[in-house]
């Protein structure tokens, strides 16, 4: 069989090829590398040599084949375990809890699952809307803030019940806080050598703060609703407590119900509010795209009442809006795949049991071959024909059996936040914001702030205090 040698950048000695990364932008840096060495190449980390990163749609779909692949939790997950353990997104597959909960919670997750949630949803997407509409006209909106006010707030609702009241509070939640250290340490020490990290003992001590205080307050929400009992709610807290493995009868105990809620309001509130983030920025920047989506809505959304989970489905565009968004800026920018036996990924790079590929998917999103020469263009028409969007060069939720649970949940919940917003207001770049891309675990425009003039003749939201127009005066 044939063999090709894979590229790798200069080296640094024991560093390897460390000082060729940002550490404030590792993927961007990957970005950059990727484009100088082509679809496959190799990073020598201190401690973690040979680590591949891919971006071909050729490599990226061989290495999806989960008869010979399967989900590798790398090194920024394995970080993130301390704190999530083995729920849902950072266990292996081999794991008892993955399956367990997966059958448990798959149900939770359907598209008609949304339904049940739409309504809470809608409850903290008009919180967004009333906060906007009483902002004065010199006011901006920081609008990554705000989007992760929305999504944490509506995790927490949909999930548990819970109110973090984020729209109530100028500062971060606390849980917020600990939760953003935990992961920035996280990142962080992929960085750092094996000695530096061992030296930081004031960082290690603030994560076992952080931790605790997660833990904390999850249990107590956990030990609310068992005290309480079940009064019907449609969350996710209901279906973990009550639900059964088909396969096996077992329900989950509670430490795995405590990471399962740390992973859902991480994964809930980062990835989706960074989505959204996105989205108004390149809206921002193509006023046609921005004239046809608030067209769209218009014809939708037709009077004062709040949109409906019907409505929603049907903002096509709006929906396109928000997959080409995800295509240039995935906000879960990799994940990580490693061979089950030996085996040869493409049939032309020899790869042994247990080795791994990191998906770069900024870069196999940007793919001439599949997507043609218009890459770094906005253009959400590539997606009006569902069939002739290149699937295997678009992963934004990841592949096969660890793909993303939470699709549907964020792809409703933002659908239902950028139509409303957009029926409601004009957005207009007073800052002259330039794009920059923050790195948690996950991607967001840095500092990006807009301002919001509301519609004339859009059907604002009804004030709860207002009288209205058919109580009569
Ligand atoms: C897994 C992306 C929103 C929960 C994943 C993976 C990706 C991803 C790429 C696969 C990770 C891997 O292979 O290592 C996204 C994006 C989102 C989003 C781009 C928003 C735009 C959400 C939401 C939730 C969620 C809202 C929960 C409410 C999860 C979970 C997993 C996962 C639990 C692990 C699933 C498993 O392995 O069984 N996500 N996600 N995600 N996501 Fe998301
Ligand atoms: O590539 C990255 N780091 C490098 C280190 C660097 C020095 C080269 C590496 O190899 O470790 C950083 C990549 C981080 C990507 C993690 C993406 C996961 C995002 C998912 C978050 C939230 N979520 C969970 C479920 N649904 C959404």
């Amino acid at each position: 069989t044939p063999q090709t040698v894979i590229p790798q950048p200069k080296t640094f000695g024991p560093l390897g090829n460390l000082p060729l990364v940002d550490t404030k932008a590792p993927v961007q840096s990957l970005m950059k590398l990727s484009e100088q060495q082509g679809p496959i190449f190799r990073m020598d980390l201190p401690g973690r040599p040979g680590n591949l990163y891919i971006s071909g749609p050729d490599l990226v779909a061989d290495a999806c084949d989960e008869s010979r692949f399967e989900k590798n939790v790398w090194a920024p997950l394995q970080n993130v375990r301390s704190f999530s353990g083995d729920g849902l997104f950072t266990s292996w597959t081999e794991e008892p809890n993955w399956r367990k909960a997966h059958n448990i919670l798959m149900p939770s997750f359907s598209q008609r699952a949304m339904i049940g949630y739409h309504d809470m949803m809608v409850d903290i997407a008009m919180q967004l809307v009333q906060k906007w509409a009483r902002l004065n006209p010199d006011e901006y909106v920081d609008v990554p803030e705000d989007m992760t006010r929305l999504t944490l707030d509506t995790i927490g609702l949909c999930g548990f019940h819970y109110r973090f009241n984020s729209f109530y509070r100028e500062a971060n939640h606390p849980f917020v806080e600990a939760m953003t250290r935990s992961l920035d340490e996280s990142m962080s020490q992929l960085q750092r050598l094996g000695v530096q990290n061992k030296l930081m003992l004031g960082k290690k001590a603030q994560m076992q703060r952080d931790i605790d205080y997660m833990f904390t307050l999850v249990d107590r929400i956990v030990k609310e609703r068992r005290e309480r009992g079940d009064r019907g709610e449609n969350d996710l807290l209901n279906n973990m407590l009550g639900g059964q493995d088909p396969d096996t009868g077992e329900s989950l105990s509670d430490e795995n119900i405590r990471y399962q809620i740390i992973t859902f309001l991480i994964a809930g509130h980062e990835t989706t509010s960074g989505l959204l983030s996105f989205a108004l920025y390149f809206l921002l920047h193509h006023p046609d795209k921005l004239r046809k989506a608030q067209a769209e809505v218009d014809g939708i959304l037709t009077d004062a009442a709040a949109p409906t989970y019907k409505q929603v489905r049907e903002m096509k565009y709006i929906r396109m809006i928000l997959s080409e968004s995800l295509r240039l800026w995935p906000t879960a920018p990799a994940f990580s795949l490693r061979a089950k036996a030996d085996t040869s990924l493409a049939g032309r790079y020899p790869m042994a049991r247990g080795e791994a590929v990191n998906v770069l998917i900024p870069m196999l999103h940007r793919d001439t071959d599949a997507w043609g020469d218009d890459v770094e263009d906005f253009r959400p028409e590539r997606f009006e024909d569902p069939s002739k969007v290149p699937t295997d060069a678009y992963k934004p939720f990841g592949s096969g059996q660890r793909a993303c649970i939470g699709q549907q949940f964020a792809l409703h919940e933002a659908t239902l936040v950028l139509g409303t917003l957009l029926r409601h207001f004009d957005i207009v770049d007073g800052a002259n914001y330039e794009l920059k891309i923050k790195e948690t675990l996950t991607l967001k425009p840095d500092g990006f702030t807009m301002q919001v003039r509301p519609r004339a003749g859009a059907p604002m939201a009804p004030s709860p205090f207002a009288p209205s127009a058919s109580a009569g005066a």
